[in-house]
C-alpha cells in the first residue's frame, strides 16, 4: 500500500539548489514515487543567527515504508549528502542538506524520536508557502 507524504527540504551551506536536487533524486532511489516538488525558495534563517539563506522546497511522494523505516531513509539520506551535524539542544546549525517528514497520510505519531505532523509546520512560512503552492496545485 502507498501512502501520500509530505516532506520538506533545505539547505543552506554549500551548492543549495544541487543539494536539493541530489536529496530529491536519492528520494526517488529509496523512498518512492515523487507526485511534484514544489519552487524552490530563498528564505531567511528561521530561529537561529547565520549569515547563509536558506533554499527550501517541499515535496509530495508516495511510499510503501512505514513511518520509521520513512525516518530512516532520510536521515541515511542526509548522512550521504554530508550533513554532520544536527542541532545541539534545539539550537539550530547550518547545514547542507535537511529532510524532515511533514504529513504521513493522515497518521498522528507522537514517539520520542518522530512526531507527524511536524509539530512547528505551522508556524514556518518556509515550510508552509511551498506547502501552499503544492495543494493549491493538487486542488485543481
Ligand atoms: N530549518 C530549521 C531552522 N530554521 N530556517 C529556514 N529559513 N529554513 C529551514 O529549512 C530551517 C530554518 C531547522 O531545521
Ligand atoms: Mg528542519
Ligand atoms: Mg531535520
Amino acid at each position: 500500500m502507498m501512502t501520500d507524504i509530505y516532506l520538506a527540504l533545505g539547505s543552506n551551506l554549500g551548492d543549495r539548489h544541487t543539494m536539493l536536487l541530489s536529496a530529491i533524486e536519492e528520494l526517488v532511489m529509496h523512498v518512492g514515487r515523487l507526485m511534484m516538488s514544489s519552487s524552490f525558495i530563498e528564505t531567511e534563517p528561521w530561529g537561529f543567527e547565520s549569515d547563509h539563506p536558506f533554499l527550501n522546497a517541499v515535496v509530495h511522494m508516495q511510499t510503501s515504508l512505514s513511518p520509521h523505516e520513512l525516518l530512516l531513509t532520510t536521515q541515511a539520506i542526509e548522512c550521504r549528502l554530508g550533513r554532520t551535524s544536527k542541532s545541539v539542544r534545539s539550537v539550530y546549525a547550518d547545514r547542507p542538506i535537511d529532510i524532515d517528514i511533514l504529513l504521513y497520510g493522515n497518521e498522528k505519531i507522537d514517539e520520542p524520536d518522530l512526531v507527524i505532523p511536524h509539530p512547528r509546520m505551522e508556524e514556518r512560512d518556509f515550510v508552509m508557502q511551498p506547502l501552499k503552492e503544492l495543494l493549491d496545485h493538487e486542488k485543481e
